[in-house]
């Protein structure tokens, strides 16, 4: 039965982990997968977190399923953390939070809801995007396009983005990055915003929103800006939300597929058919990082603590891209890696080429996506001469 299985290569981005582990170069720099790393270049668990998790330790009382929603008390706390406590989307009662095994696990919810309830409709991603939103929404059987994003200059191609917008069929899904491109780090202004919403309204799409780095650019408020102007100004929309980078919960997968319908009855119809996409893919989703968030977050000492911590990371992160940068300067090379100084989030598209990162890994032990995507999470002030050294290496 087996004989005729083939074996495919495994993610790139995953795998750049073994091969980073492998490698005996005492001055390696991991620039690979998304994950936070601190000063030191670990990714500890946060201490709000590690609060939280004592406390549940210390007062959980059964185990029992926690229903095909998950926890209305998570959704209670993650629907004001994205739309706002004031928001007139959650006073009209028209958004529902299904918690889900990761924001990986809501675009399934989403790719699953899409292909039986909205059947024939199209899907549209940005050039590039994150490789698994292709492999979800391909699986769910959608038939997947893509929009331009970034220009040969490696700067956003927010033109092209524009026209391609208004080219897409009536009624098709758009997908868009909340904030923090990933991989680009090129995020959109708020006029950007503005003209995606009234492309969306007139040719009646559908958007998709992937929110997996809220906090992670500007701030919990700011990074929600495009999320807030379309869930308000639109009937409907789609919000895809993950606490595995805010809340630095990876291995927890916890997530949110949040539906914005017209009205609270439409929600409701619309409610009832995601339960079943979720029982029929794992029934009920993990409770320990919905129950650590929705701890913290129903805790003002705990969110004090947390929104600390997200902001140190968030301000590393950022003084990190503006050094990057500075340590380029004695070697001519600032104004060329310019773009990552103003990209946010965890990653940058640096412009490097798939042959210099090919160098940067053979020769550097420098490892990196090789489209040429750094998780700036990866530089340190101890490194970031090496790297700049070895950047000025391949550019020669
Ligand atoms: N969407 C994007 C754009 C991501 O970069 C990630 C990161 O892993 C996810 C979704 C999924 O996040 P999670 O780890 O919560 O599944
Ligand atoms: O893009 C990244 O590095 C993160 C982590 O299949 C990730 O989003 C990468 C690949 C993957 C799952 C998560």
């Amino acid at each position: 039965m087996f004989e005729h299985i083939e074996r495919v290569p495994g993610d790139a981005i995953l795998g750049l982990i073994e091969a980073f582990k492998k490698d005996t170069n005492p001055q390696k720099v991991d620039l690979g997968v998304g994950v936070y790393r601190d000063t030191q270049g670990n990714t500890p668990v946060m201490r709000a977190v590690k609060e939280a998790e004592a406390r549940l330790l210390k007062n959980e009382t059964t185990k029992t399923y926690i229903g095909s929603h998950g926890a209305p008390s998570y959704g209670e706390v993650v629907l004001p953390m994205v739309f706002g406590a004031e928001s007139p989307v959650l006073k009209a009662n028209r958004a529902s939070a299904t918690q889900s095994p990761g924001g990986t696990g809501a675009l399934r919810l989403a790719a699953d809801f899409i292909s039986t309830q909205l059947p024939g409709k199209g899907i549209w991603v940005s050039d590039p995007t994150w490789p698994n939103h292709h492999g979800i929404f391909t699986a769910a059987g959608i038939e997947l396009h893509k929009y331009p994003y970034v220009d040969p200059d490696n700067r956003l191609d927010f033109d092209g983005m524009r026209t391609a917008l208004k080219s897409i069929p009536e009624g098709d899904v758009v997908v868009l990055h909340a904030c923090c491109h990933n991989p680009t780090g090129f995020d959109l202004s708020h006029d950007q915003w503005q003209e995606v919403l009234e492309i969306v309204r007139e040719r009646k799409l559908l958007p998709l929103i992937d929110f997996a780095y809220q906090g992670f650019g500007e701030g919990l408020d700011e990074d929600a800006y495009g999320v807030r102007l379309l869930a308000e100004n639109l009937d409907e929309a789609i919000i895809t939300s993950s606490c595995s980078k805010n809340f630095g919960i990876y291995c927890e997968r916890t997530g949110c597929l949040i539906m914005v319908a017209k009205d609270s009855e439409q929600m409701d119809n619309i409610r009832s058919q995601v339960a079943i996409v979720a029982r029929e893919n794992y029934s009920n989703p993990p409770a320990h990082g919905g129950a650590i968030v929705s701890e913290i977050l129903h805790d003002p000492e705990l969110t004090a603590l947390w929104r600390e911590e997200l902001t140190e990371m968030r301000d590393r992160i950022n003084t990190l891209r503006r050094d990057f940068v500075e340590a380029l300067k004695p070697y001519g090379l600032d104004e060329k890696y310019a773009c990552v100084a103003e990209q946010r989030g965890m990653f940058s598209y640096t412009g490097l080429t798939p042959e210099q990162v090919d160098r940067l890994r053979d020769e550097f032990g420098i490892y990196m996506v090789r489209s040429g995507r750094a998780n700036v999470a990866g530089f340190s002030h101890e490194n970031l001469p090496y790297l700049a050294k070895a950047i000025a290496a391949v550019n020669d």
